[in-house]
């Protein structure tokens, strides 16, 4: 089922932004495990990453990928010192994925990241360190610039947030900040049902992300915290539709079909990326577009197709250009 509906998906990506919801509508059945495995072993060396799809590097030739053309961060490279603010990653292993599905017969899209330091205290809110701000945001309008920021906040009462961009084009690093926080419904404290948060080293990588082997992280813990969330779709569009309002751009609704630019980064204040940006280092260009290293996908993991497999589609008349445009990016400054 999955798989066939995301062949569909693929054939319908120039009506993606509006009819994805129709067309892979009963793919979402799927219950999101939050604490379930990364991947498994494909047999061969490889993995399979059947739930939690990582985010795909922009293509071709951005130097921060796996063999497979997944999106990495390296350790290390967060800019305050802050290792539990620090996503974690390897050349062999992605640190940032998504998925969608049910909980509680809710559709979700769940997101999970990880850490280069594991903090036992960060859901009592005694946590000391600076995760405070991890956000995820989405280019829903497929003009480049994100359209909304959602994530776990820990300043105050934790709960889950979503959060307006700022002033700024917030199509790069350096032009990327976050605004108002809100939430439409009342920010959800965290709990079992929506966030999940556990230890990963090298003695529970079987359990939780095989493949998986420790990191350094300048003489703190060494093992990893595995962070993963769920926002319910339904809130998205809401808040979508509030972030979308307050800069005067035209509606736009989601579903896990639709191909979006994903991206995460940490900061240890609400209003600007200062700490780590998932896919690039603090040494390269901050100036990069999200769109040259950071490929767009759906909730699925299915990345936009190929000219070959859309051009049946052109006659539809609608304006998703933007999604197929395949950039060269450039490579980061060594
Ligand atoms: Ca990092
Ligand atoms: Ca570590
Ligand atoms: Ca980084």
């Amino acid at each position: 089922m999955r798989s066939g509906c995301a062949r569909l998906a693929r054939t319908t990506v120039l009506a993606s932004l509006t009819l994805g919801a129709l067309a892979c509508y009963a793919q979402s059945n799927t219950t999101v495990n939050l604490n379930g495995i990364t991947r498994t072993s494909n047999g061969s060396g490889g993995w399979n990453y059947d739930t939690w799809k990582p985010i795909r590097a922009s293509s071709p030739g951005w130097v921060h990928q796996t063999a497979d053309g997944y999106l990495i961060d390296p350790v290390n490279d967060q800019q305050t010192g802050q290792y539990d603010s620090d996503f974690a990653g390897s050349t062999t292993a992605p640190s940032f994925f998504i998925q969608t599905g049910l909980i509680n017969n809710v559709e979700v899209i769940a997101m999970r990241v990880i850490f280069n330091t594991y903090d036992p205290n960060i859901i009592s809110g005694k946590f000391s360190g600076n995760p405070v701000n991890v956000r995820i945001g989405i280019d829903a309008t497929g003009d480049g610039a994100l359209d909304l920021y959602m994530g776990p906040n820990f300043q105050g009462t934790p709960g889950l947030v979503f959060q307006q961009p700022g002033t700024g084009l917030n199509t790069s690093p350096s032009t990327t900040s976050t605004g108002t926080i809100f939430h439409p419904g009342g920010s959800p404290a965290l709990s079992a049902n929506n966030f999940n948060y556990v230890e990963l080293n090298s003695a529970n990588a079987s359990t939780y992300y095989p493949g998986w082997t420790t990191l350094p992280d300048g003489g703190k813990t060494v093992s990893e915290g595995m962070m993963s969330w769920a926002m319910p779709v339904a809130d998205i569009n809401a808040a979508l539709a509030t972030a979308l309002a307050a800069v005067g751009k035209p509606a736009v609704t989601i579903s896990p079909s639709t191909f979006l630019l994903w991206v995460a980064f940490t900061a240890t204040q609400n209003n600007s990326v200062n700490q780590d940006a998932y896919g690039m280092t603090a040494a390269d260009n901050q100036g990069i577009l999200w769109s040259q290293f950071v490929d767009r996908m759906n909730a699925y993991g299915s990345p936009v197709p190929e000219p070959s497999s859309y051009g049946l589609f052109l006659g539809l008349g609608l304006t998703a250009g933007a999604f197929f445009r395949r950039r060269r990016a450039p490579r980061a400054a060594s």
